[in-house]
């Protein structure tokens, strides 16, 4: 059921603590841990610990959690201390944009020239 742990997900493991990662924020809504594969000096997901496939599927039926989400995002950003220089927060929605893993998260991204958008 929508929101409810999948066996087969990764991020639902890791925010069940069944799956170690490098946590550096948690919320009773959120967990924020290093990407494995890091695309930038800094590179956090920020994920909500309810299962929803991707972002809008989650603002659709958890707004509250969708905005905990952005604001730990930001959280993030300043414990990571990339506020100052720019940062970006990208939600990949789909397979066509990247998406590999069906649970909705967000990456905080910084730490380097980010002005162009890909
Ligand atoms: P995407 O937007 O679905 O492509 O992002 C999934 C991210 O999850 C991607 O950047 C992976 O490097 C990252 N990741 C991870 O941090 N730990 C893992 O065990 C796996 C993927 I699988």
């Amino acid at each position: 059921m929508a929101g409810e742990p999948q066996a087969d997900c990764l991020f639902c493991k890791i925010a069940e603590g069944e799956v170690p990662a490098t946590i550096v924020r948690e919320t009773n809504t959120t967990v924020a841990f290093r990407d494995i594969n890091p695309q930038a000096p800094t590179h956090v997901l920020v994920i909500p610990r309810v299962h929803y496939p991707d972002a809008l599927s989650l603002a659709a039926a958890e707004p509250q959690v969708t905005a905990d989400v952005l604001r730990e995002a930001g959280e993030v950003a300043i414990q990571e201390k990339v506020d100052t220089t720019g940062y970006r927060i990208v939600f990949n929605t789909g397979p066509g944009a990247g998406q590999t893993v069906f649970h909705a998260h967000a990456h905080v991204l910084g730490g380097r020239d980010l002005q162009r958008l890909v």
